[in-house]
């Protein structure tokens, strides 16, 4: 039994599952999940000592790799005077002028301690702003796992939404209304169904829940526009696109600006930290400024507030890292697709920058529909595959390749090639 095992062994006796978030538990490969010890730049050791280069980077968060001096430096200096204050610290005004500097739009921010309380603090805001109740989401687009973006389709588009798990009151997800991502023609529908009910449409930018899924050319336009026309909110959440997909966040990417964006991941360089800002007079409706109550302990954390300004600054200050990101993402799709194509194997490779899917299915992804008709059992192979050649992936179909400014065009180019054998050896 490998220490992994022995590990997840005992983890299950005392943790849910034996993990403390479910997609660590690798069921949808099935595998016994890896158990970390240590990472250093692209490249993480498991509890066997066996070394991997790391696609998964802890979701997102590890733009800059595993270890960042800058970043690990940062953290131990603010650690040695002390933890917390629950005060107002100098750290959380610099890194409120940083992402507002960066990201046009964003006029006040509030930190928060995760992506999941990022959004279910804009999603009350929006509603204490426009007093309004309705918010409309996308299917396939994660949003953390507060009880209104718990929910699925209802029986009609333009219907209330259903809980999508339980524990969830069919009366939060009946304030939930879902449509298809990329599906300008249903959020029409939408908006005329429910005219001025609506609060906010919130939006991951670019799908990397469901896989990396684009939005098609105009979607993101059309929802600015068809919101702006109704008085409702457009929210961003950019926990993953956030710093991500440019210094400027998706938002600068595609140069369509939200009323307010979600954050997370990467403004904590690895540590507990999100955040939700956007217009000046939507967040004034925000405690103690205004009626709309949001608090919390952790929040603007010294240390992780720490670790999110090293990451940050880094990246304001190296141009060179987003380019270098573009230049493998690139190289490491296009490569991926040359190996599936050479071999007669049904894959479609998307992404954006230093994101990246492998869709195990004939065509093109632009939906959650159509993700779904990958085949997830071909998808565990090709994981096995990789795992076995020291290179560890996201152990699921539906979420995303993530790659680090320490990842290098050799480890690239040694992913492709390990594709290549094991699709030679008939493995995926
Ligand atoms: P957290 O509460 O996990 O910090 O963030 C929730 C969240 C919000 N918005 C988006 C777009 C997200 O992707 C996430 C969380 N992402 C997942 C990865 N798909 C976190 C991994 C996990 O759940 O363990």
């Amino acid at each position: 039994m490998s220490r992994s095992e022995e590990l997840f062994t005992e983890a299950q006796r005392y943790i849910p599952g034996g993990v403390n978030s479910p997609v660590r538990a690798f069921r949808s490969v099935g595998s016994t999940p890896v158990f970390a010890v240590r990472g250093s730049g692209a490249c993480i050791w498991d509890a066997d000592g066996k070394r991997y280069t790391d696609y998964i980077g802890s979701w997102g968060p590890l733009i800059l790799g595993h270890a960042f001096p800058a970043v690990t430096e940062a953290i131990c200096d603010a650690a040695k005077n002390g933890a917390s204050f629950g005060l107002p610290t100098e750290r959380e005004v610099r890194m409120a002028r940083l992402i507002t500097e960066l990201v046009k739009g964003v006029e006040m921010v509030r930190m928060v301690s995760s992506g999941t309380e990022a959004v279910l603090s804009a999603v009350r805001a929006a509603r204490g702003f426009t007093g309004r109740e309705l918010v409309v989401k996308f299917s396939g687009c994660y949003h953390g796992h507060s009880d209104s973006m718990l929910v699925k389709a209802g029986s009609g588009l333009a219907t209330a939404g259903l809980p999508d798990s339980a524990g969830v009151p069919a009366a939060a997800a009946a304030g939930t209304v879902t449509c298809a991502y990329n599906d300008t023609e249903g959020i029409k529908q939408i908006f005329a169904a429910h005219k001025d009910g609506i609060a906010a449409v919130i939006v991951e930018p670019v799908g990397a829940n469901m896989g990396v899924v684009l939005p098609a050319p105009g979607f993101l336009e059309e929802l600015r526009r068809i919101t702006a026309e109704a008085g409702a909110l457009l929210i961003f959440d950019e926990v993953i696109t956030g710093f991500r997909v440019s210094l400027n966040c998706a938002s600068g990417y595609f140069g369509v600006t939200p009323d307010m964006w979600t954050f997370g991941k990467i403004i904590g360089g690895g540590l507990p930290v999100g955040a939700y800002g956007g217009r000046r007079d939507v967040m004034s409706v925000v405690a103690p400024l205004g009626p709309v109550y949001q608090a919390g302990t952790l929040s603007g954390n010294p240390v992780a507030t720490a670790a999110g300004l090293a990451t940050l600054e880094t990246l304001k200050n190296d141009s060179g890292i987003y380019r270098g990101l573009a230049e493998k993402g690139e190289k490491l799709r296009s490569g991926l697709a040359s190996v599936f194509k050479k071999h007669g194997i049904e894959a479609v490779v998307q992404g954006l920058e230093s994101l990246a899917t492998v869709f195990f299915t004939a065509s093109p992804v632009s939906s959650y529909d159509d993700a779904k008709k990958s085949d997830t059992a071909r998808y565990a192979r090709f994981w096995k595959s990789m795992a076995k050649r020291g290179i560890l992936l996201a152990p699921s179909q539906f979420e995303a390749l993530f790659l680090s400014a320490a990842h290098s065009l050799s480890d690239i180019e040694y992913f492709i090639a390990a594709a290549d054998e094991a699709a030679h050896a008939g493995e995926i």
